[in-house]
């Protein structure tokens, strides 16, 4: 068993810390927030990630896991932290990866194996974590070992898919591959596929996500096709699919998280060759302006409306709200930008209408969500913005009695058509 240092100890660093730990190395967590590392040495987890918490209190409890106030000496760097998206250049942020290189570099030791986890343009590991780590004086490949290896998990069943997911590992040549490949050895059941170049790792990683967001473009853009012919387009999807070589994914109203919307823009910042993808970009973008369009279809003008949104996560059953297409719905109906600034794009000449949004699995207290009954009592229009099961169950006869309206835009596909309608509702999916 090794000694590991984590950077980072969030969506990723936090649970393949306790998974380290688990695996019975000696885990030193180290997070550059001294709340974040207050908390969890409080044992506070975030609530969200389902077995999270008790699988961390397993890793403290064993007493492999420590919370360090700084980087520490280890066999590994694992190093799991953000790389911000700026939405104006369309560019990573690699600040906190430099700042985790500039950190781990002073400790490091000839034999020592650093591993980049976060998801980065391609050329980050070699040409800037490795770049920095060598002001140790130790050399990239002669002294230490340096690989990618893209984290896969899938939010909301993150301790599950760190063990079964296939695991990428590339380094900068065979000693730095073997020993990343024995450490992931230690959790992964998954295969774990090898290459001798960083690069193709990152590279990997960002086509994975960038092949999701065209797919769902191309869902959204055959719902919006469907609309105009009056056929549902969730059904064609699902008759499509029965073809051994179709797999359509579902459209909704926007793709969320910090995964999907991001990573095909890193692609980007080495090539001038995305069409395709920024087009798709542009398609899955645009899915609030076809929402706010069908609404506008159902009611007219939206000015003096109640608008109630259920679900204010970028997906279902997961509290994150990170990119969240619920909240960029509700900031295009009000015409407010992320800092709640006004945009006046017709001068303010039309009013906004009121938009109230419920989500049971949001606990962000900087937003201003309200109860169910709250969101939807005098409503004129229900946007079912994301899958959570809570949407699956609502009482229709209560809903139906509290609202002003009868309007209901399922953009996710879960509310049945025929209920709805029995139950005195108008809607419209997509
Ligand atoms: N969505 C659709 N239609 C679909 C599927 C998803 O509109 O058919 C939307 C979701 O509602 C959500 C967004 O796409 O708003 C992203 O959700 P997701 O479940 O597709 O993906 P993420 O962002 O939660 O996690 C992705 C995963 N990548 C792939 O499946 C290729 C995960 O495995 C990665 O680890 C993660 O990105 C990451 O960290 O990169």
């Amino acid at each position: 068993m090794s000694s590991v240092c984590v950077h980072g100890l969030g969506y990723i660093g936090l649970p393949t810390a306790a998974m380290l730990a688990n695996s019975g190395h000696e885990v030193h967590g180290y997070d550059a927030d001294p709340e974040v590392r207050a908390r969890l040495r409080d044992v506070e987890v975030p609530p969200e990630e389902p077995g999270l918490s008790e699988f961390v209190e397993r890793a403290f409890a064993s007493g492999n896991l420590t919370i360090a106030d700084e980087t520490v000496a280890a066999d590994y760097h694992v190093v799991c932290v953000p790389t911000p998206f700026d939405q104006v250049s369309k560019t990573a942020d690699l600040e906190y990866v430099r700042s985790a290189g500039r950190a781990i570099a002073p400790t490091l030791r000839p034999g020592d194996t650093v591993i980049l986890e976060s998801t980065v343009p391609p050329g980050t590991t070699v040409d800037e974590l490795g770049r920095i780590l060598e002001m140790s004086e130790l050399s990239v490949g002669d002294d230490f070992a340096l690989a990618h290896s893209p984290e896969t998990v899938l939010p909301g069943n993150i301790l599950a898919e760190l063990r079964a997911n296939d695991r990428i590992v590339g380094g900068v040549d065979t000693a730095s591959v073997e020993s990343a490949v024995r450490l992931y050895e230690s959790f992964v059941d998954g295969s774990i596929r090898t290459v001798t170049d960083p690069t193709v790792a990152e590279f990997v990683k960002l086509i994975q996500n960038t092949s999701r967001d065209v797919n769902i473009a191309l869902a959204n853009e055959i719902a919006k096709i469907a609309g105009d012919y009056g056929i549902d387009s969730r059904e064609a999807i699902s008759l499509a699919n029965s073809h051994p070589r179709v797999d359509i994914l579902q459209p909704g109203p926007g793709v969320g998280g910090h995964c999907l919307p991001v990573d095909p823009w890193f692609l980007g910042e080495g090539s001038d060759e995305l069409v395709l993808i920024e087009t798709a970009r542009q398609v899955n973008d645009t899915m609030s302006t076809y929402v706010i369009d069908l609404l506008r279809s159902e009611l007219g003008d939206l000015g003096g409306k109640k608008i109630a949104i259920l679900g204010a996560a970028y997906k279902g059953n997961v509290g994150d709200t990170r990119m969240s297409p619920g909240l960029k719905l509700a900031r295009e109906l009000q015409r407010v930008d992320e800092d709640q600034q006004l945009v006046t794009t017709d001068g303010g000449a039309v009013e906004a209408p009121e938009v109230a949004i419920h989500d049971p699995h949001v606990t962000d207290p900087t937003l201003e969500l309200t109860d169910l009954q709250t969101a939807t009592t005098d409503a004129d229009a229900v946007i079912l913005a994301t899958d959570h099961d809570e949407f699956q169950r609502l009482d229709l006869t209560k809903l139906r009695e509290r609202m002003r309206g009868r309007t209901v835009i399922d953009t996710k596909g879960i509310a049945d058509p025929t209920t709805w309608r029995q139950a005195g509702f108008v809607i419209r999916r997509i």
